[in-house]
Order: C-alpha cells, then structure tokens, then sequence
C-alpha cells in the first residue's frame, strides 16, 4: 500500500516542500505539496535539482555503513563496523588523546548551512573545547558582526516593489546563487521603474538587467562605499532628521571620508566618477533604498569589516534603516534560540581564553563576543555563539601541524569538504594527514573522507526532520518532518552527536531521544506544537518597522542595542577592542592594470602582467563541492572553467576551450577558458572541482590537485582582515598560461557553460 507522507527536500535553503509516496519504508515517488510552505510552482520548473532526491536517496555512491580505515591514512581500505564499534573506537581514541593533551586537543570542521550544527557544537562545548573551524570568517560572520556593532542586531532586506525606490546589488548574483523567489523579485525590480544598481567585476545576469552596473576592479568595494558617503554628506543628501536624534560620530564619519571624492575613489576602483555620483544620488534620494550584498564583499580579506561598516553607515546617513522598503532589523525567535541549544555557558573562562582565535582576532572571539553581546541583550537578544566566535583556520592548521601553542590531535568533520573549500589544500592536507584521529559524518566518500580514520553514513533528505532557523538572528523556522526511516545504517549528525556525548558523561544534557523530539522542545516556547509546524511547514512572526522610536526604559525611545544607544557611524565598541571607529579602505589586490586590448602582445609564462583572481562564483546545478558526481549535471557542465572577458583573453592569446593553468603565489590549477562579459584583466575561477568518478584515496584525492580553486588561495591571519580574521578568496594576484589549445575533439559543453 501507498502512503503519502510530508517531507523536504534541503538541496539548495529553500526545502521545497514535498509529499512522498511510501511503500514498506522506501520512497517510490515524490510531488511538490502545494499546501505547505515553501511551495512555488515557478521555483520547482526552474530548479535543476529536485529530481534528485530520489537519485541520492538510493544512490550506490551513498556511505552507507561506518566505516573504519585499515590501511595507510588515504589508502582508500575500509572495514565495515558496527555503530557500536565505530563510536566506542572514537570515545576510546579520543578520551587518550583528552587525557594527554586536554579537550581542546579536539576541533570541529563546519562548512556552510546544510544541517543543524548546535548538536555538534553542544557536544563540543560539554566536552570543553572551543575549537570550532568553519567557513564563518568568509561567509556571513563578517556583515552580521558589522551589523551588529552598528545597529545593535542584523538586519534583512526588505524589497517592496510599492514602496522601495532603489535596490543595489551587491557583490552577489542571486541568479545563480539563490534559485530563487528573490531573483524571480529582482526581475520584477527590473522590469519596474525602480532603478537596479549592480556592483560586480562581472556582467552578471543581474548587471544585465540593471540600470546601473559598477564593474569595479575586485578588493576596492571599500573605497567606492566610502565615495558613495562623501557625495551624499557633500551634497547634502543625508537624511538630517535621522542622523540628528540616532546616529553616533557623523561628525567624525565626515571627516574619514573627505578624501574620497567621486574622483579618487574612480582612480582607485577603476570605474568612472560620474557613476559613483549617480549611485550615490539613487541611493540616498530613493524614497527607501534596499542593499543586498554577497561574498564580493565578504570573501575580501583586509577590507571586509570596513566595507561592511562603511555600507551599514550609507543606510543610516540615508534613514534607510528598519524602514519598509529598505529594510528590517530581524528580532529574536520566539523559539529556542540557537546560542542556548550551543551551550557555549559550559565553557570554562579558561577554555574559551584557549580557543585559537584569541588574542588575535579581536572581535571573533568569546570575549568578542561577550561584549557585544551584552549590548544586544538589553534588548533581549543574544547572538548565536559558536559560529562568531569559531578558531581561525591558521591557528587550527598550525597547531595540527607544529603543535603550537598546544596539539590538535584529532578533527570532527561534519557537512563540509575542506579539501576542496577550505583555503590553501596542500595545507590542509598536511594538517589533517598529521591527525591522530580524524571522523567525517558524510553522505559520500568525498577526498576528505576519504583521509578519516572512521567515516559515519548520516541521513539526508527525506529521511530526517528539517528546521531551517536562519542562522540563530531571526524568528523564522522552516521545514518539516522525515517521510522514511533512514536507509542502510545511515543515522542523522544529531544521533551521532547525543551518542558520543552519552559516552562522554553527557547524558543529562541530552535529554531528546530524537532530532524530532529536540526540535519539536526546540518550538514549544514559540507556542506551536511539531505536528502543527509539519502541516504549515513554517513558524514565522514578522518583526515590526521603525523599533527604535517605540517606548523603551525610563521614560526613553527603546533605540538601538549598541554602547551609545544610537547607530554608530562611530563604533565605540570597536575602538575599545582596538578597531577602527570609522571605516578606512586599506589597498589590497594586485595593481590590476589590464592588458592593453587586443593589440598588445601575448605576455609570455609567469612573468606575464598579473591578472586580478576571483574564485568560486556560484554557477548552477552545482553547490561548492556538491553534485559533480550527478550524471546529468556533468554532462551539461563538464570541466571547471576559468572566465576572462574577450579583450583579456584576446591579449593573452586564448580561445574559448583552450586549457588553461591559473597560478598565484599559493600554487597551480587547471581549468578550460571560456569568454564571458566582464571586468578586463579580471580572471575567475570555478571552486570546488573535484571528480568523484577518479579514486577517492591515494595519490589522486578525487582530483583535488587538478583543478581545484583553492590550491590558489591561503587563509595565513597576516594580510587577512584585523577584527574578525577574514582572509581572500577574491582579489588575488595571478597569472594565467595556456597549456593547451582547444582540440578538435574536445566536447562543444566544454565552452558553452550555462549563463552567469
Ligand atoms: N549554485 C550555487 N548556489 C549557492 C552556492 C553554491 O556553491 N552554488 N553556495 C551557497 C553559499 S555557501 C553562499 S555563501 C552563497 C553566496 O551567494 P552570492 O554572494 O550571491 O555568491 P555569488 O553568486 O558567487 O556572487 C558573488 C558575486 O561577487 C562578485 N565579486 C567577486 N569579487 C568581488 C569584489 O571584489 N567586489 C564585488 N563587488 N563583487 C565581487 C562575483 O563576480 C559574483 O558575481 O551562495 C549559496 N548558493
Ligand atoms: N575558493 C573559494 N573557496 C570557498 C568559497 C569560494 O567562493 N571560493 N566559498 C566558501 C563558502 S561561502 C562556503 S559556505 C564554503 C562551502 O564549503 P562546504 O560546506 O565544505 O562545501 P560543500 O561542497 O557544500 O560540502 C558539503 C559536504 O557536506 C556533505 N553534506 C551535505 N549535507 C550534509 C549533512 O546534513 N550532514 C553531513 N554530515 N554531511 C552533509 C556533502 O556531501 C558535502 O561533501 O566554501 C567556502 N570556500
Ligand atoms: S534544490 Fe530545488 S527543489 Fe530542492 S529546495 Fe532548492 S529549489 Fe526546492
Ligand atoms: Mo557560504
């Protein structure tokens, strides 16, 4: 018999919501369920994925069983254990190692949001170890962090096509990034007369639309915000009312801007002043102007947090701030927030005095993070832990490698690849080779499990809960239920997580036998039941406008969660962590200077006129390391591509097809070019290239020496971003030489990538 059962699919963060047809526990078919959120008819006919639930719920790829290493570390030999075995090896293990070194002799690996990562962090901070490496510094910390310290919290866009008068676009191209109800709203801008302002070394499919495009030289996007504040403050643009009774330190933003004028901010970012001019008359005279910005920004080394700070003050110079149609600062949820389900409280002050990011970055740090927290608490909200205060990967790396300032000895990997996503892989593969004990929780044996001592087979899509809480900053979850029992022995992280920390000790602090049971405590203070949330698919309450004049304590205005209770164009916060108070742009990159057109000569190997990298621009089907093994997808995006725009390609002699080595100080890799519309002297790369269909061991690692984006890329704290520890995966120095031309036999896909 037939059972409909309510499910998800989690390929991309939309979890389109699903009813699976179920016979005796496995799933013979799945269609969209139009009675619960999220359903969108034009999102499913656009999406390329959602077909393959089915595909990888059953895949014989799939690890399905733990497996333990016996061979050499990379060797690629197996034995199949039982659960039991698998976890009482590791507790084992690891209690040696705990007791020669300490808890913190344990780090954690993270990577970006494919699954609940409080379990993992709850056990680590039961455990006493503060040592949490992720993607944080690269990917979101940097503009919450800048949010918070400005505003109090974070906020939201909130794109209004009545009542928004510009939209920017920023360092992001939701087209391919975000497959997606917000593009599909950004066409709607486009095809209004709301003005589209896009900001992108690449004529992406959102600069084609735009009225706009600023394709700056990549690494500069500090100057240009700066640029933007210097013409509205001297214009007299402002929105005087606002900054008047609720911003901190205009007088002191003023003066940090002033030698930014529309011309010198064109010298240093390559576009022309009238269009830094323009810009900033859009965004200031719009009756509300909405910012949306993306890993240009955030993935930009030095300048990260200033750019952020700098953008955050163009919003409240402007008023544009938790204003309808501009955008919303997020509250609280109702339900359990992330910070608490981490546990982080249980960590000593001497652990997390120990964990490896502190002294050196200041703000992502415990003690960071207690400092600002306490801001935001007076408005009573308390910011997700673990992912703002995560290690630095240098200090990570070196402390596997050279034991210093104390051993890291063994590494729990969960939903990540980081031999193809973390910077710099040789090094990587160096730190993790050296482990005494290293555990991967994967759905496939990708080149980092493939180095593990134990690799655990955790369940995915359709076989586990869902309950997507944007990050621990905002009142929303959404999700829904398991249609099946895990397949094979696979279990979720969760249970991993609940059964290492019952061996720990932790029991009492586990006190949810399932994923289900812990989400469904997780909802109740909200006031909604799990059955209930499974039929909606959603709980949502939706923040109001215009906070801060409402009535706050003592006869005041609530105002803003920061140390003056107002924005801070200033940020007093900062400057007492020994930061910047007004955002400065420190030049970064290579000089940049484009090959001078077609006519010029092919510069010839390493010595040839550097080029400007940028790495990993979101393409689709693929997701970073994600769905290279999926048949149909390699067949219509078969190699890794390297993008240059045509004048670029013309003077360094290429022609589409044509394989091409990219080189920066870090290292080599290998990609086919392809022309594409873009900045001049600009290259970008594909990230995450593997080929799950080589040996996943020794000597080839899937690939990850072949064409992988981050052979090119390093993440050493010294030239990365002072605060929060941001280093570069744009604005790199290169060179580009051909090794081999296109041949005659060569695939026609292999030049025609989808559009950007
Ligand atoms: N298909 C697909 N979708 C994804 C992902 C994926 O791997 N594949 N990853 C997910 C993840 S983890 C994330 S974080 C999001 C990221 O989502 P987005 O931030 O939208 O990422 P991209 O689509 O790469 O857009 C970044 C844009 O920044 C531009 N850029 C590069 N350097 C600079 C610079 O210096 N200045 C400026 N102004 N722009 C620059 C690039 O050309 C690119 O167009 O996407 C998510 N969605
Ligand atoms: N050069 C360069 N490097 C980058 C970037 C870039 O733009 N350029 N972008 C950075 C950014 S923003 C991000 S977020 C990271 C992304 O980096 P990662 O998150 O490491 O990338 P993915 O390839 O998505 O790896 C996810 C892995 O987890 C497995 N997985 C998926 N879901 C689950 C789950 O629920 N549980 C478990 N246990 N495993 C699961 C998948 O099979 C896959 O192997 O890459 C970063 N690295
Ligand atoms: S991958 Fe496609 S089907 Fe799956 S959640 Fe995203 S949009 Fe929906
Ligand atoms: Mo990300």
């Amino acid at each position: 018999m037939t059972e409909l059962r309510k499910t998800n699919c989690h390929f991309c963060g939309y979890l389109c919501a699903f009813e699976a047809q179920v016979e005796e526990g496995r799933v013979t078919g799945l269609v969209p369920d139009p009675t619960r959120y999220p359903y969108d008819p034009d999102i499913l006919k656009g999406c390329r994925r959602w077909k393959m639930n089915l595909e990888v719920l059953d895949d014989p790829a799939r690890v399905n069983h733990p497996l333990r290493r016996v061979g050499e570390r990379g060797s690629g030999q197996w034995e199949r254990v039982s659960w039991e075995e698998a976890l009482d090896g590791i507790t084992s293990r690891l209690k040696g190692l705990i007791n020669l070194y300490g808890p913190e002799t344990l780090a954690s690996a993270i990577g970006g949001p494919h699954a609940s990562f409080w379990p993992l962090h709850r056990f680590m901070s039961l455990l006493g170890s503060p040592n949490n490496m992720g993607i944080g510094q690269i990917c979101w910390n940097p503009r919450i962090w800048m949010d918070m310290v400005t505003f109090g919290w974070t906020i939201e866009p909130d794109i209004d096509l009545a009542l928004t008068g510009a939209v920017f676009i920023w360092g992001t191209n939701p087209a391919q990034s975000d497959n997606s109800a917000f593009w599909r709203h950004l066409l709607k801008v486009a095809r209004s007369d709301i003005p589209l302002v896009v900001i992108d070394p690449r004529s992406t499919q959102a600069a084609a639309q735009a009225d706009l495009w600023l394709p700056l030289k990549p690494g500069t996007d500090c100057a240009l915000a700066l640029g933007l504040l210097h013409v509205i403050i001297a214009e007299g643009l402002c929105d005087h009312d606002f900054v008047e009774r609720w911003c901190h330190g205009f007088d002191e933003l003023q003066s940090a801007v002033a030698p930014y004028s529309p011309q010198a901010v064109a010298d240093i970012c390559g576009i022309p002043a009238r269009d830094v001019r323009s810009a900033a008359r859009i965004f200031a005279k719009a009756k509300a102007a909405a910012l949306v910005s993306g890993r240009g920004i955030d993935q930009t080394g030095a300048n990260v947090a200033a750019t952020h700070r700098a953008i955050a003050c163009l919003r409240a110079v402007t008023g544009n701030l938790d204003k309808p149609g501009a955008c919303v600062i997020t509250e609280q949820s109702d339900f359990v927030p992330e910070a608490v389900l981490e546990l982080g409280s249980s960590l000593t002050k001497d652990q997390r005095a120990r964990c490896l990011n502190t002294p050196h970055t200041p703000l992502q740090c415990y003690e960071g993070y207690a400092k600002v927290n306490a801001l935001t608490e007076r408005l009573g909200r308390t910011m997700p832990l673990r992912y703002l205060t995560s290690a630095h990967p240098d200090l990570v790396l070196k402390a596997m490698c050279e034991g210093k300032p104390y051993p890291i000895r063994a590494l729990v990997v969960q939903a990540t690849n980081p031999l193809l996503t973390y910077a710099d892989t040789k090094r990587v593969f160096k730190a993790l080779s050296s482990l005494d004990l290293l555990v991967v929780l994967e759905y496939y044996l990708t080149p980092t499990a493939s180095l593990a001592d134990y690799v655990l087979p955790i369940a995915g899509a359709i076989e586990r809960p869902l309950f997507q809480a944007h990050g621990g900053v905002a009142n929303i979850a959404y999700g829904g239920p398991a249609a099946v029992e895990p397949y094979h022995e696979r279990r979720t992280d969760y249970d991993v997580f609940r059964e290492l920390g019952v061996r720990f000790g932790q029991e009492s602090d586990w006190p949810w036998p399932t994923l289900k049971d812990a989400f469904a405590a997780t909802l109740a203070p909200a006031g909604m039941t799990w059955e209930e949330y499974c039929c909606k698919g959603i709980y949502y309450r939706p923040p109001a406008f215009f906070k801060h004049e409402e009535p706050g304590t003592e006869g005041r205005r609530r105002g803003f969660a920061t140390t003056t209770g107002k924005v801070e164009l200033a940020s007093e916060i900062l400057a007492e962590l020994g930061g910047q108070r007004v955002p400065t742009y420190l030049p970064q990159g290579p000089a940049a200077a484009p090959p001078q057109g077609p006519a010029a000569a092919p510069p010839q190997g390493p010595a040839a006129a550097p080029l400007t990298l940028i790495t990993g621009a979101r393409k689709q089907p693929y997701n970073a390391s994600m769905f290279l093994g999926n048949p149909r997808f390699r067949k219509a995006y078969p190699k890794p591509l390297a993008e240059m725009s045509e004048a670029t390609a013309e003077a360094y002699g290429l022609a589409p097809g044509d394989e091409v080595e990219v080189s920066t100080k870090n290292g080599t890799a290998t990609f086919t070019f392809k022309a594409a519309p873009m900045r001049d002297g600009v290259v970008s790369i594909d990230y995450g290239w593997w080929y799950p269909e080589w040996k996943p061991g020794a000597p080839d690692f899937g690939g990850i020496w072949a064409s992988n984006a981050n052979l090119l890329t390093d993440c050493s704290l010294k030239g990365g971003e002072a605060m929060i520890g941001t280093w570069s995966y744009n604005a790199l120095e290169c060179t580009v030489q051909r090794i081999r031309k296109r041949g005659m036999d060569d695939p026609e896909e292999t030049c025609t990538a989808p559009v950007q």
